[in-house]
């Protein structure tokens, strides 16, 4: 008997909408985005999700390529440090199970991700922080380095001369990496890693290992994730609340607009910048941001592409 007829013996087609069964046969092409102009790290993720056909280890690979590039001075290794000259890092990583890891205050590790990966996997925890991250970090294997290059040291050398922190619209060259992927099976992922806020004070943790916060996945829906300034997102748990906006019906382009929008109603001052990006289940994306600038990387079919954000304020 044939798919369909047996369907209608059987009355199931009368169940279902001819629209939900259409989209629950038809998987997407992997897929991969991420925030600002991170071609190499889409790539490397997409050709990871190529190779094992996951999108968990596609996010973690496409975090690995800013993590351990000292020229990116807002993630990883050279990343611009806090103003007692630290670097500390903030983590996390999401699937589409609902599992999530994350580590927050992190020094001296390359690629924070893993060890939110390993916290996620290997811990009955979703998130260490500081001395305890480290901890087990190198209790899982990974090694502990000097990620504060001569040149972010110099640059933190010169501030300190006015110590000075004011987070003014992109001049501090929010870089920070968040990641959204579709693997083989269409399944959701999302990842983020940053070294924060530059000269931020010892001990400040920002959104980026905050789940719901600056990543938040649901596989029946699809995934978001944040970059700007931290505080924002975390008062308002963007990535969470654009993904609930999805599961209401909006596109995804619709939902990163709603929740900068909750922003901007909600606090007056609005010299700072934030952007959002999402994807649904279909391998559909949208991106928006507070300020002009924002920018998004995208992946797929073996093609990389930047694409500018649109924005609030013009
Ligand atoms: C933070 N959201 O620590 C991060 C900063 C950021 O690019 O996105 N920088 O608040």
């Amino acid at each position: 008997m044939k798919r369909r007829s047996f369907l209608q013996t059987t009355g199931i087609l009368g169940l279902a909408s001819p629209a939900l069964l259409e989209q629950n046969t038809s998987v997407p092409e992997p897929i991969i985005i991420a925030t600002w102009k991170n071609e190499k790290g889409t790539l490397a993720g997409y050709q990871k999700i190529m190779e094992t056909g996951k999108a968990l280890d596609g996010v973690e690979a496409g975090a690995w390529v800013p993590e351990a590039d000292p020229n990116e001075t807002t993630v990883g290794y050279g990343g611009y440090p806090d103003r007692d000259g630290h670097v500390t890092l903030d983590a996390c990583i999401m699937d589409h199970l609902g599992n999530a890891g994350s580590v927050t205050f992190l020094e001296h590790i390359m690629h924070p991700i893993s060890v939110a990966r390993a916290v996620m996997e290997k811990t009955p925890h979703v998130m260490l922080s500081g001395e305890g991250a480290l901890e087990f970090a190198l209790s899982q294997g990974f090694k502990k380095q000097n990620l504060l290059t001569e040149k972010s040291k110099q640059v933190w050398l010169e501030w300190k001369k006015k110590a000075k922190y004011e987070p003014k619209v992109n001049i501090e060259r929010h870089d920070t990496i968040g990641l959204l992927a579709l693997g083989k099976a269409g399944e959701i992922a999302g990842a983020c890693s940053t070294s924060g806020m530059a000269f931020k004070m010892h001990g400040r943790v920002g959104d980026s290992p905050i789940i719901g916060g600056a990543v938040f996945c649901d596989d029946e829906v699809g995934g978001a994730c944040a970059t700007g300034l931290g505080e924002f997102v975390m008062k308002t748990l963007g990535s969470f609340l654009i993904v609930e906006f999805m599961r209401q019906g909006k596109s995804p382009q619709q939902a990163c607009e709603e929740a900068i929008m909750r922003i901007v109603k909600r606090y007056k001052y609005q010299e700072f910048q934030v952007g959002y990006l999402a994807m649904n289940k279909k391998g559909e994306y949208g991106a928006y941001s507070i300020q002009k600038g924002f920018n998004f990387t995208i992946t797929k079919n073996g093609k990389t592409e930047v694409i500018e954000s649109a924005s609030y304020m013009s």
